[in-house]
């Protein structure tokens, strides 16, 4: 819908999977989604614009192929990967599945580039978690090293968290390795944790309202914190919450779309931008959810289901978009008061047992 407004022909590709999910976990997302049929004749109502729908899957290589013929983009914006790292640590069925679908799904998009239109500009959704927490500064997807006397400039090496941040690395290593050898142009979005649930778009009509998670599985930390601060629950930080995290506010996510797309990376290069607007702890993220919240809230800290270093060393270059022209939305300024609204709103449809975390680190724990 950004980038319908902006104005760009814009069409949609979608299999449904993300719901199925939530059929499969047996929740749903706070606020509630209308069916894409309707969502794209609300946006039509109100902007305009007609948005097309293509409705497939990835992994079919063939409609992959007949979509990018029929519609013939000049950018493709792909987001349709299995998102969620707990959901990718259930078990061995659930890994195996995150990993086929996300890196199978990006090779059959990068051949359909590659043979149809190499001038066609990927724009694909990576993670911050892709890095992980090394002891060092993390740079652009790129490092300039001095070994022996020499010098090279290689991808930034990956310790990444989780089997779903995995993906995401495999995936970047598919599309670097595309981008040199058939010259195609791509962009990684290395993404934070994002935050908000309204973009000016979602919020021209309740119809085009977008997901809000907030089950253990999907939902992501920051909101997860709003939800249960109206809920009266406590907010449930993992450990002692000295993992700190990129954070990015959901209408800074849009944007940095846009501007990539508009932006195109050269033939045969591979861009990577870091797309995140600040760094925080998990701790610190409850102490500002806790000081908006108008009433009282509980902090309980439950012993962590992930593996992943208690305190560390973060600091993250992210100039990239902000030189393409991103005025990003702080956490400091972000009217978080309008989260608790829509939760209040809704808050008739959370299941409470859905909250707490559910899935371990260890594959025997989950059996
Ligand atoms: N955490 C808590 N309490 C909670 C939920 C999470 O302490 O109730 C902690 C986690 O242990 C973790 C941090 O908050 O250290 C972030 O967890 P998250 O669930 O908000 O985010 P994450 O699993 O990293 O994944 C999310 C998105 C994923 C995206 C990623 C960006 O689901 O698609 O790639 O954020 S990043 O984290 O930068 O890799």
């Amino acid at each position: 819908m950004h980038l319908s407004d902006s104005g760009h022909d814009t069409a949609v590709l979608d299999n449904f999977a993300r719901r199925s999910y939530d059929e499969e976990l047996g929740v749903c997302s706070l606020a509630p989604i209308e069916d894409l049929d309707v969502r794209t004749q609300a946006w039509q109502e109100v902007s305009g614009k007609l948005i097309e729908s293509y409705v497939g899957d990835l992994l079919d290589a063939d409609f992959v192929y007949e979509t990018i013929r029929a519609f013939r983009p000049d950018a493709v914006v792909h987001f349709a990967e299995q998102r969620a790292a707990p959901y990718s640590m259930i078990d061995r069925a659930h890994a195996v599945y995150t990993q086929h679908n996300n890196v199978i799904g990006n090779l059959n998009l990068l051949y359909a580039i590659a043979e149809i239109d190499p001038e066609i500009h990927l724009v694909k959704l990576g993670t911050m978690g892709e890095y992980g927490t090394p002891n060092i500064d993390i740079e652009e997807g790129w490092l300039d090293i001095e070994h022996k006397g020499r010098t090279d400039r290689v991808l930034y090496p990956k310790r990444p968290g989780s089997i779903y941040h995995l993906s995401k690395v495999h995936d970047s290593h598919n599309i670097e390795f595309a981008c040199r050898v058939w010259s195609l142009r791509a962009t990684d979005l290395n993404q934070g944790v994002v935050y908000g649930q309204q973009t000016p778009q979602t919020a021209m009509d309740p119809r085009l309202a977008t997901r809000f998670d907030y089950d253990g599985v999907f939902g992501t930390v920051l909101n997860r914190f709003v939800i249960q601060a109206v809920l009266g629950q406590p907010l449930t930080v993992y450990g002692t919450g000295g993992q700190t995290r990129g954070l990015i506010d959901i209408r800074d996510t849009v944007e940095c779309i846009r501007l990539a797309v508009e932006n195109p990376a050269d033939a045969g290069e591979f861009r990577v931008f870091n797309q995140m607007t600040e760094s925080m702890s998990v701790r610190e993220i409850a102490k500002v959810v806790a000081d908006e919240f108008p009433g009282p809230v509980q902090i309980e800290n439950l012993e962590n289901p992930r593996v992943e270093l208690p305190e560390h060393y973060y600091n993250v270059m992210h100039t990239g978009l902000e030189e393409l022209g991103l005025k990003p939305h702080l956490l400091s300024d972000t009217l978080i008061e309008s989260m608790f609204g829509i939760v209040e709103a809704n808050k008739h449809r959370v299941d409470v047992n859905k909250l707490y975390p559910g899935v371990r680190w260890t594959p025997t724990s989950n059996a």
